[in-house]
């Protein structure tokens, strides 16, 4: 018997192993490294404390819990032009210092989108349908151009996505990026359990394994040398985000000039919650530590609260847009400190597996125990967590759902209204509607698009200036 089965029939798990015999030797090697990778000590830990302890996670919400502080915009209440410039200044100089790499969680399943391949190669432009992988390439390219050094991408799959992902930007040519500055790496994974915390199933030689999480990328960034690589690249500065969100920018200096300026570990970017139940997590605070709290977990008399000005009380909304520390995220990713580990979250699914005569039994009802771990849980043990406002229109509107809100009809609008925007500012009349939304569906590159005037220079230079038609692609 193997090293790996020993363990399992000694931890309880030895049903992990029911069909060993009947599988073939590559089947059985295969079998064994899953069972390795997972620590059942972890699995028995979880089991106690987040399923049979009922600690479904909704009281965590304590007397000492108030709304967040953060920075506002500039144009906001509050708000402090002079700091915002300033801050401008310093996130450019480590730009052009080569200190800041750019950092993409993609493991993630996009069950909700029904979309069947790796998230990022979904089309999202409005007139090319350039895939979520090429519009953060392009921009990742335009602001290396700008400041002058090649700004590294760091891109976090998982085993459901890796190949597919990886496969699509050799065939796209890396999209104009250099192929040795996007770093492919697979996230970890968790077993599926049930009730007992009896790891289950797949099939006779697969275990039912899925992603950590999004906060498994701390752990996955240490093992897979990402943040070895950072520190020979000269690289301090993480820059996070979420695969489904076309209108981020993917560097922002001014972002990272707050960051420097306060000396933070993790700061994050908020936007005010456009209502009460918009499905986001909100920044709060405990004493001196930062967190956020999951929109789930948000009683809703806290959700509605409002404050003397009838806004939202809770309403500094976590669009998962943060920079990290690399130290910070190698502190807390090799796991060293026991006080500074990730918690888990339990999901309870439904999932199929194989029952004990080898049949694979598809549940009607949620069945099974995942465990995930989300990013935003690092905040409370960051130092000095800094949250800054930032405009929705310029960088959040994602691509979640098949129809309705954060779907890729919302996202696509919501990008046309930052070309209207930036049309108008150069200079070019654009018939919108109300809501900003111009009459023609015309494309800006995210070459030349952001926020500081890039394309309107672009506009500027063009000889034969085009009307402004539908299925127009500009610059
Ligand atoms: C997330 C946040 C929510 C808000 C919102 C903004 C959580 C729990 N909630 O909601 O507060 O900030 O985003 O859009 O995160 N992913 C992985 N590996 C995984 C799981 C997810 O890479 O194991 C990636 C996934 O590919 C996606 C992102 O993480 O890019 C978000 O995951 P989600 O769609 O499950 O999060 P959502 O929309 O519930």
């Amino acid at each position: 018997m193997s090293e790996v089965r020993r363990h399992f029939e000694a931890n309880g798990q030895g049903h992990v192993f029911a069909f060993y015999e009947s599988l073939s030797d590559d089947e059985k090697a295969s079998l064994d490294e899953q069972a390795a990778a997972i620590d059942l000590d972890e699995i028995a830990e979880l089991t106690v404390t987040l399923i049979q302890s009922n600690n479904h996670e909704s009281a965590k919400i304590s007397d000492g819990i108030e709304p967040a502080n953060y920075i506002p915009l500039p144009n906001k209440e509050g708000g402090d032009p002079a700091r915002w410039i300033e801050a401008q200044a310093k996130g450019e100089a480590a730009l052009r210092a080569g200190r800041v790499a750019a950092f993409t969680v993609a493991g993630g399943q996009g069950t909700r989108l029904g979309y069947d391949g790796p998230k990022g190669t979904f089309g999202v432009t409005p007139v090319l349908k350039k895939s979520l992988f090429q519009v953060f390439a392009e921009k990742i390219l335009a602001s290396s151009q700008i400041f002058g050094r090649p700004i590294p991408w760091y891109i976090m799959t998982s085993r459901i996505n890796h190949e597919a992902s990886e496969a699509f930007f050799e065939a796209n040519d890396y999209f104009g990026l250099s192929s040795d500055r996007v770093h492919f790496f697979s996230q970890g994974l968790m077993p599926a359990v049930d009730a007992e915390g009896k790891i289950l199933l797949a099939d006779k030689g697969e275990i039912a394994l899925s992603p950590d999480g999004h906060g498994g990328s701390l752990r996955a960034l240490v093992r897979s040398g990402a943040v070895r690589q950072m520190e020979a690249d000269g690289i301090d500065i993480i820059s996070y985000f979420q695969v489904d969100n076309p209108l981020i920018r993917c560097i922002d200096p001014s972002f990272i000039g707050f960051h420097l300026e306060t000396g933070s570990e993790l700061s994050s970017k908020m936007v005010p919650k456009a209502y009460a139940g918009e499905k986001v997590g909100v920044f709060c605070e405990e004493g001196d530590k930062a967190l956020v709290l999951e929109y789930s977990d948000l009683p809703d008399k806290f959700a509605r609260a409002t404050d003397e000005n009838g806004e939202l009380l809770y309403r500094a909304g976590s669009i998962a847009i943060h920079l990290f520390n690399r130290d910070f995220v190698n502190r807390l990713g090799s796991g060293a400190e026991e006080s500074a580990r990730l918690p888990f979250h339990l999901a309870h699914k439904k999932v199929s597996y194989l029952d004990t005569t080898g049949n694979v039994q598809s549940p009607a009802e949620p069945n099974a125990y995942k465990f995930e771990m989300f990013v935003f849980d690092a905040l409370p043990f960051a130092a000095n967590p800094v949250i800054i406002e930032t405009a929705r229109e310029d960088d959040f509107s994602p691509v979640k759902n098949a129809n309705g809100v954060d779907s890729a009809v919302t996202s696509s609008e919501d990008q046309l209204r930052q070309f209207a925007r930036w049309a108008i500012a150069a200079g070019i009349e654009v018939e919108t509607d109300d809501t900003g939304l111009p009459k023609v569906a015309f494309e800006v590159s995210p070459l030349f698009g952001d926020t500081t005037g890039r394309f309107a220079s672009a506009w500027d230079a063009l000889e034969d200036k085009p009307e402004l038609t539908d299925g127009l692609v500009l610059v």
